[in-house]
């Protein structure tokens, strides 16, 4: 058995930790982003350079999109080559960990596109499962193959030895055919450094990762979690939010603290609209987009850089009251709103698409 993380003394810092940079990856799948991927190119470049305000930034892009990718984004982004099947840094890229002295680290998820052949994304995903590995040759990094698929979207940490996940996603048996929840915690504490899981129920209805955390709720500082909240009982987000506000408030962190809840309102519902979804190439995989599907938008879907938050927002009336709570939230921090519809069509949002590299 190789080393895990733990026995080298890694663990994942808080992701509102100081950050060495962050990674992204430029999309292009016809099939889940419309229009060839033109107007989620102009989202990304909004999200790269936001944030690049901030922290320096990798985009990973296909050879063939090179040229393309590097004339729309401003100079100050750097552009790697890289071959991936689609675009969510969170998910196919490293975790990054720190180590003794400062070592650079990070976990290396098995990937399987959301699902493998039980209802997965799309196939192959062969090139996505490799990211992680090159990013690690790319920054420098320890690289720490975990030996259960989950994705990176799938976990928050506090950076002080508790982790957040949800149950729906990680113990979905389209990931792991037969895992224990015991057998889950066992690894996330030996890949996290983790000593306390905080285990959610359900994700928010309708997100196509099978109930990502960070769709549905964060750390905002230790012993402190954000949850997207919805306050109609006639919305499925209703059930889903109350109860993950009453496990929260069950539970314990590693520190034994008691975990205070921040609500932050969920956007008023979303819609693929008829010209949205007929702008995506129909395909075999699982993104099948339909007029009139709603899509799992939610503000707890951020991107927390050095001295700023980078936020979605979708010219709702959600969007000022949620603007608000992060500004409360993050008193030191500029909060920098980015409209997202698009990305969200693709099926997820900023914290999605980014990935930070820690730095000690
Ligand atoms: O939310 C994410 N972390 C990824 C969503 C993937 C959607 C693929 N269409």
């Amino acid at each position: 058995m190789s080393e895990t993380p733990r026995e080298a003394g890694f663990a994942m810092p808080a992701e509102w930790a100081p950050h060495a940079g962050c990674w992204m990856i430029w999309p292009e799948r016809p099939d889940n982003w419309r229009l060839g991927g033109k107007p989620a190119q102009a989202a990304f470049v909004a999200v790269a350079s936001a944030i690049a305000r901030f922290e320096p930034v990798t985009m990973l892009v296909s050879a063939r999109q090179y040229e393309n990718a590097r004339a729309m984004l401003p100079p100050a982004v750097r552009v790697v080559e890289m071959s991936t099947n689609d675009s969510w840094a969170r998910d196919v890229g490293c975790s990054f960990l720190l180590g003794p002295d400062g070592a650079l680290g990070g976990v290396d998820w098995p990937f399987n596109a959301w699902g493998g052949l039980k209802g997965g994304l799309y196939f192959p995903w062969d090139l996505d499962d490799q990211v992680a590995r090159k990013m690690l040759e790319l920054a420098g990094g320890r690289r720490f193959r975990a030996p259960l698929v989950i994705e990176g979207g799938a976990i928050h940490v506090d950076g002080e030895g508790t982790a957040l996940v949800a149950a729906q996603c990680v113990l979905n048996e389209n990931r792991n055919e037969n895992v224990t929840r015991q057998d889950m915690e066992r690894m996330l504490k030996d890949y996290l450094g983790a000593s306390q899981i905080v285990w959610l129920g359900q994700g928010v209805p309708g997100d196509e990762t099978d109930g990502h955390i960070d769709n549905l709720a964060c750390f905002v500082r230790p012993g402190v979690v954000l949850l997207s909240w919805c306050d109609d009982p006639a919305d499925p987000h209703y059930t889903v939010s109350r109860d993950a506000e009453a496990r929260l408030k069950d539970a314990r962190d590693a520190k034994g603290r008691m975990i205070q809840v921040e609500r932050i309102p969920m956007p008023a519902p979303l819609y693929y609209t008829a010209e949205e979804a007929a702008g995506v190439d129909a395909t075999a995989s699982g993104m099948n987009r339909r007029a009139g599907e709603r899509m799992a938008a939610s503000y707890v879907n951020f991107y927390i850089a050095n001295g700023a938050v980078i936020a979605p927002c979708f010219g709702t009336m959600t969007d000022a009251p949620a603007r608000a709570v992060l500004a409360r939230l993050f008193p030191g921090r500029e909060i920098v709103m980015v409209p997202a519809r698009e990305i969200l069509l693709g099926g997820g949002n900023i914290h999605c698409i980014t990935q930070q590299q820690a730095r000690a």
